[in-house]
């Protein structure tokens, strides 16, 4: 694994159950139980994989809550230099989706310039209750550019995850190397550095 590689964090949020440590178990090793729920253990997780973003390799690492949301307490080291959040929720469960705009909160608040990305799970199921295209799409309009990526995986079938993660490699290191950019432009912009200010100025300001 190439140890210079760009490294970010993505966090995983959403209610209990949605399958947060499914996504988790899935980009870690590639497996799947189908019982994990009464089996999450406290504590944090961490998991890193390597992506290929625009010819760089570039590392994602992902943190699962390790079953704290359900009581209520994600301590703050969980959100902190979270360069992304993947906002879950269940396509077969409607409250799970219409309780995200608080998820968003949270992170907005806790996880300052963190990109969020919708992820909605479960999509190997279907039945009257679904989450549908039109809740989607509204929710998505609603929330404007908040928003980074929208997709829908299924952890039980494996569909849509590496995808899921390979887009958000890209689009995480595209905004890494655009804020290179501008933070460059700054510093060689005229007029900003002292050396670069008229000299009757700086005598001014010496008197
Ligand atoms: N049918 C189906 N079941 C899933 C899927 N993802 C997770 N599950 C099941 O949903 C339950 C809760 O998943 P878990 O990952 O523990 O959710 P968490 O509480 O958000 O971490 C487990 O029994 C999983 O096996 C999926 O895509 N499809
Ligand atoms: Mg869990």
């Amino acid at each position: 694994m190439a140890t210079g590689s760009p490294n970010y964090k993505i966090i995983l949020c959403g209610e209990y159950g949605v399958g947060k440590s499914s996504i988790f178990r899935r980009f870690m090793n590639n497996s799947f139980l189908e019982e994990t729920g009464k089996k999450s253990t406290i504590g944090l997780d961490q998991a890193t994989q390597m992506f290929r973003a625009h010819g760089t390799e570039v590392k994602l690492t992902l943190w699962d809550t390790g079953g704290m949301e359900r009581m209520s307490f994600i301590g703050s080291s969980y959100y902190r230099g979270a360069n992304a959040a993947l906002l879950c929720y269940s396509m077969r469960n409607k409250d799970s989706f219409t309780i995200l705009s608080q998820y968003i909160l949270d992170i907005v608040m806790n996880a300052e310039g963190a990109k969020i990305f919708l992820c909605g799970n479960f999509a190997d199921c279907t039945g009257e209750n679904c989450v549908t295209k039109a809740n989607i799409e509204s929710f998505e309009r609603e929330c404007g550019d908040v928003l980074s990526g929208n997709y829908q995986i299924s952890c039980k079938d494996n569909t849509g995850l590496n995808d899921m993660f390979s887009d958000i490699a890209r689009v995480l290191h595209q905004d890494a190397v655009n804020k290179m950019t501008l933070r460059k432009d700054m510093i060689v912009r005229p007029g900003i550095s002292p050396e670069a200010e008229p000299a009757h100025k700086r005598k001014c300001c010496s008197e």
